[in-house]
Formats: structure tokens, C-alpha cells, sequence
């Protein structure tokens, strides 16, 4: 059925009576008094409407165009992460109508990696419809919030249309620890257009190099203990490490810093340069 544009999406009107959206996808925004409203699989709005006659009305939802709505929402409250994003993420979203495929950036899901983000991260992801058709992408675990003007109330959803031949961009926090699925929400649609989102965590060290990126930070990265063998149940194993790090890239940190083997005796102490992409140690040279 979503093979004709415009059956899964809907301009809903009731004529005769105004309707006040008080919500959309669960987040309360700043009440708008429309004639009518665009829905697509998988959004939800909440709509207020008070009949004053003692008569029938009728809900109309016709698969028509119209213009967008989205730029008249405004979250009733203040945007919760007022940061402007650190990164960028493109993606088109891609597909063959007459084959009925449908993929990210010309990939479908099958032989898609992962897209990365770093638990603490603000990022924009900029979607590009080169399709004839819309797309409703849902990003699971984390909001969607619309760049629609005024960022002291942007609105949050967790599905956003993307028209055909358009672009759009919202960004994201990435405050949920997991690995989230990401696609459109048209069920014919789904198997190709999707990708997996991963979290990665990164140390604390890491999160404001950009912010400051002079700055050192001790951390105190390991401390082992463990059980010895027999006749001493208390020995103990300890390895403290004193890192300097400092982003030389956007996915790289250069460590530099002191380590030291508390046990076994004697103590020694080491030289330490690692480099790290993203969270994983990529080489740590000890002298
Ligand atoms: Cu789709």
C-alpha cells in the first residue's frame, strides 16, 4: 500500500472546528490552533478539540500535500541540551522504486557497519531524501530534536518525516547506553533502509578535550586486586596510571603519563604513550 505516495500519510482536518495541538510523539509543546495537521507511521500528536454545536463533525485524513508543520512546533519547554553539536552525520536515504529497495547512503542494512556514537556527544544528523518518496525515521532510544529555528525550544520526536527530494536535520544526545535500531518506519521499507546504532563510552578524559583542550586530567585509571596463591590470600596487585590526554583529531587522543606497579615489589615505574581511536586503545608503548 506505502508503494502509492501518500497513502501512509495523512492530512487530517475536521471541518468546522479548530484543533489545538498540545503534543507531538509524547512531548508537550506550545499549543498551535491549526485547520490541519500532516501524521505519518509511527508519529503521534495529541489534538485538543472543543465542539460547541449539538452536532455530527467529521474527521477527514486525506493522503494529500501539503506544507510541512513541523516548523510551527515549539516544545513547551526550554531545548533540555542547549549545546550546539560537535559533529555531523550525513545520510541519504536511498533506494530503487521500480526494484522497491530501499538502503542508507546506497547500503542496505545486510552489509551496513554500525553507526557509532559516543555516549555524552551532541551530534546533527542530516538526512537526505533522494527518493521519490517519505521516509518516517525512527531512531529508537534517543530524541530526535528538530532544527526548526529557535533553539531555546526545539522539538523533540522520535520519528521525523523526511520529504522526497528534501533534507532535514536534528540533533541528538546521546544519553542512553545501548545498541539502538534506526529506520524508516514503512514496513516494506524497513528490511533495507536501517542501520544499528552503537554507543560507544568514552572515559570522562576524553568528553571536554574540545572544550578545553589544553587541559590534562589525572586519572587514576586501574587499580587491580587480586588474589594471590597460596600462603599469602592478601597480596594484592595495583597499577596506577597518571594520563595526560589531548585530542589530536576528531576520533584520536594521544596519552601521555606516568605508570606504576604498586605490587609486586619492587615498585617500578613506567613511561606511558598511547593512542586512542575513539575508546579503543590502539598501541601503549612502555619504556
Ligand atoms: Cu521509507
Amino acid at each position: 500500500m506505502d508503494g502509492v505516495p501518500g497513502m501512509t500519510f495523512f492530512d487530517v482536518r475536521i471541518p468546522g472546528l479548530k484543533m489545538t495541538v498540545v503534543a507531538a510523539d509524547g512531548q508537550y509543546v506550545e499549543p498551535i490552533s491549526i485547520d490541519e495537521f500532516r501524521i505519518g507511521v509511527a508519529e503521534t500528536y495529541d489534538v485538543i478539540v472543543e465542539p460547541k454545536d449539538d452536532r455530527a463533525y467529521t474527521i477527514f485524513a486525506q493522503g494529500i500535500w501539503t506544507t510541512c508543520t513541523y516548523a510551527d512546533l515549539r516544545h513547551l519547554h526550554t531545548t533540555s541540551d542547549p549545546r550546539d553539536p560537535e559533529r555531523e552525520i550525513e545520510l541519504h536515504l536511498t533506494g530503487n522504486m521500480s526494484r522497491y529497495m530501499w538502503s542508507i547512503n546506497g547500503v542496505k542494512f545486510a552489509d551496513a557497519e554500525p553507526l557509532v556514537m559516543k555516549y555524552g556527544e551532541r551530534l546533527r544528523i542530516t538526512l537526505v531524501n533522494d527518493t521519490m518518496m517519505n521516509h518516517p525515521i525512527h531512531l529508537h532510544g534517543l530524541w530526535s530534536d528538530l532544527e526548526t529555528g529557535d533553539n531555546q525550544h526545539i522539538p523533540r520526536k522520535h520519528t521525523v518525516i523526511v520529504q522526497p527530494g528534501s533534507k532535514i536535520s536534528y540533533r541528538v544526545t546521546v544519553d542512553a547506553k545501548g545498541r539502538w535500531a534506526y529506520h524508516c518506519h514503512l514496513l516494506y521499507h524497513m528490511s533495507g533502509m536501517f542501520r544499528e546504532v552503537r554507543l560507544v563510552c568514552l572515559k570522562p578524559a576524553f568528553a571536554d578535550m574540545e572544550a578545553d583542550p589544553l587541559l590534562s586530567k589525572l586519572m587514576i585509571d586501574k587499580l587491580e586486586i587480586s588474589e594471590a596463591d597460596e600462603g599469602n590470600p592478601l597480596a594484592w596487585e595495583a597499577e596506577l596510571q597518571l594520563l595526560y590526554s589531548r585530542a589530536i583529531s576528531p576520533y584520536w587522543d594521544l596519552q601521555l603519563g606516568w605508570r606504576g606497579d604498586m605490587q609486586p615489589t619492587p615498585t617500578r615505574n613506567w613511561a606511558v604513550i598511547s593512542t586512542i581511536y575513539w575508546n579503543k586503545l590502539v598501541k601503549t608503548i612502555y619504556d
